[in-house]
């Protein structure tokens, strides 16, 4: 398995709209394998394969708390059923928008069908941070980061902060 790096705002690739997966072959499966082993190094909660430059619906996952087994989960081609009318807000933060969190409003319940990593077809009923999570994800493969649901303002200053400390570092 393989950390890959990152790409962080405001790199183009990030707004690159993901293309379904044809099949959940091993090629794929090393894809996932892959994306897990950087997403816990980040760390991080959730990981699209476009935020390793990999404009693939591909998205994982793994919500165990501390001191709990891992339990990673594996959305391929995940699509959105239904959700609910009632909306919760979630401080949200993203491994693309490094050192940022703020509040984002999404729909508190949905239902999601998607391939697993076996490529068998599932259904799912998401609730508390799972439903935020996997809206957040499936954001990415739309070309859709959390910053976009904030306000112009509060977007245009996180976005400078980020190109600065970019800067910086190079
Ligand atoms: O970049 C990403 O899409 C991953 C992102 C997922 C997410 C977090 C919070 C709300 C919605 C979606 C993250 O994992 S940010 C880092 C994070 O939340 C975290 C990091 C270490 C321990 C616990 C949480
Ligand atoms: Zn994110």
């Amino acid at each position: 398995m393989t950390i890959r790096e990152i790409i962080t705002a405001p790199d183009p690739r990030l707004k690159q709209v993901s293309r379904p997966v044809a099949k959940v072959d091993d090629e794929l499966r090393r894809l996932m394998d892959d994306m897990l082993e950087t997403m816990y190094a980040a760390p991080g909660i959730g990981l699209a394969a476009v935020q390793i430059g990999v404009p693939k619906q591909v998205i994982v996952m793994d919500l165990a708390h501390e001191g709990e087994p891992p339990a990673p989960r594996y959305f391929v081609n995940p699509e959105i059923l239904s959700t609910s009318d009632e909306h919760v807000v979630y401080e949200e933060g993203c491994l693309s928008v490094p050192e940022f969190y703020e509040d984002v409003e999404r729909p508190a319940e949905c239902r999601i069908r998607f391939l697993d990593y076996q490529g068998e077809i599932r259904e799912m009923d998401c609730d508390g941070l799972l439903a935020t999570c996997i809206q957040h994800e499936m954001d990415h493969l739309k070309g859709v980061l959390f910053i976009d649901h904030l306000s112009k303002l509060k977007r245009s200053m996180m976005l400078k902060k980020l190109v600065k400390a970019k800067k910086e570092l190079a």
